[in-house]
């Protein structure tokens, strides 16, 4: 699987509670697209991702961290003509914590389909995408919709998870725009509730497939939290079961593990009833911590939690 997108430094508070009034903080990587290629590394998949860092000390970190968990970065570039993306992300004991973007002329709003490494990302049978890198720029917008042509053209399979970003978008008109032809370009597509409601403007999950199958999709997969997820590919419509995490620390990245669930499965030759139980799982193990990325399972602790495996601790 390969993937294109930006990845930022991501700084949030060792504690709970409003940001103005945090003091300590921990660092960490946010990014919709290498989190979910970091998923699938961790589940023992050859994963690519592309990007453009600045040439500066988060650069250095993010790709370093993104290549440490086993993922192939000899195509992202280093500029000096902009700097890495920040993001900040609150913590809270309830609801969807605020994050707060510096990110916008970032380096990765940068890529463009000038220097796109079209060979390399249509060298792969998956293509992952998502509706923030089409977000950050006309350039990026223009790559993004480039590199679905591309991969569809050389028979690729397409994922796209819209992952809606207003704070990033100049209008919802162009968004949805833009949104609805990337859907159309994909094979697999993956909106939670909330992007239903701003593509289809219905928050009906079996609608939501349905409205995606219509746009051209093959597969729709509508997430729903710990409910679990519809699951729709035109033969089927199926609701699967999610699980209720005890703790739920932070639900963002839930989704991209969710992704990173469904394509390994796939990619492994299950049905999408069965790749979707497995998306529920990962995204479960999102949730249990901070980060975007650190609960992602790792094949083995996946295969105990589902009961596959019998955990040995000591
Ligand atoms: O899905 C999690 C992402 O939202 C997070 O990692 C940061 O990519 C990000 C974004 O643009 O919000």
């Amino acid at each position: 699987m390969v993937t294109l997108g930006e990845t930022m430094v991501l700084v949030y508070p060792s504690t709970t509670g409003p940001m103005k009034h945090a003091h300590e903080f921990e660092k960490s990587l946010a990014g919709a697209e290498t989190n979910v290629a970091i998923g699938l590394a961790r589940l023992g998949h050859d994963v690519g991702w592309y990007s453009k860092l600045g040439t500066d000390p988060h650069g250095e970190y993010l790709e370093f961290f993104v290549r440490g968990e086993g993922v192939d970065t000899t195509t992202v570039e280093f500029t000096d003509e902009a700097p890495t993306g920040i993001m900040f992300k609150e913590r809270r004991e309830f609801g969807e914590p605020a994050v707060h973007y510096y990110r916008h002329g970032s380096a990765a709003s940068l890529m463009s389909p000038d220097d796109l490494p079209v060979d390399y990302l249509t060298n792969a049978e998956y293509l992952h995408l998502t509706g923030i890198t089409p977000a950050l720029s006309e350039s990026c917008r223009d790559a993004t919709l480039l590199a679905a042509e591309r991969a569809t053209e050389a028979g690729m399979t397409v994922s796209f998870d819209p992952n809606v970003r207003r704070k990033l978008w100049e209008s919802d008109e162009r968004m949805r725009e833009t949104m609805l032809d990337l859907v159309s370009l994909s094979d697999i597509v993956l909106p939670g509730i909330e992007e239903g409601a701003a593509l289809f403007g219905t928050d009906d999950p079996e609608a939501i497939a349905a409205a995606c199958l219509d746009h051209g999709a093959g597969t729709a997969v509508v997430k729903l939290g710990a409910a679990g997820a519809v699951v729709a590919d035109g033969s089927t419509t199926e609701r699967v079961s999610g699980y209720d995490v005890e703790r739920v620390v932070d639900p963002v990245g839930a989704g991209d593990g969710f992704a990173a669930g469904f394509l390994a499965s796939r990619i492994e030759g299950q049905g999408p009833v069965e790749a979707t139980e497995t998306a529920n799982a990962v995204g479960a193990f999102a949730t249990t911590v901070a980060g975007d990325t650190e609960g992602l399972p790792t094949r083995k602790e996946l295969d105990v939690f589902v009961g596959e495996r019998d955990a040995v601790r000591r």
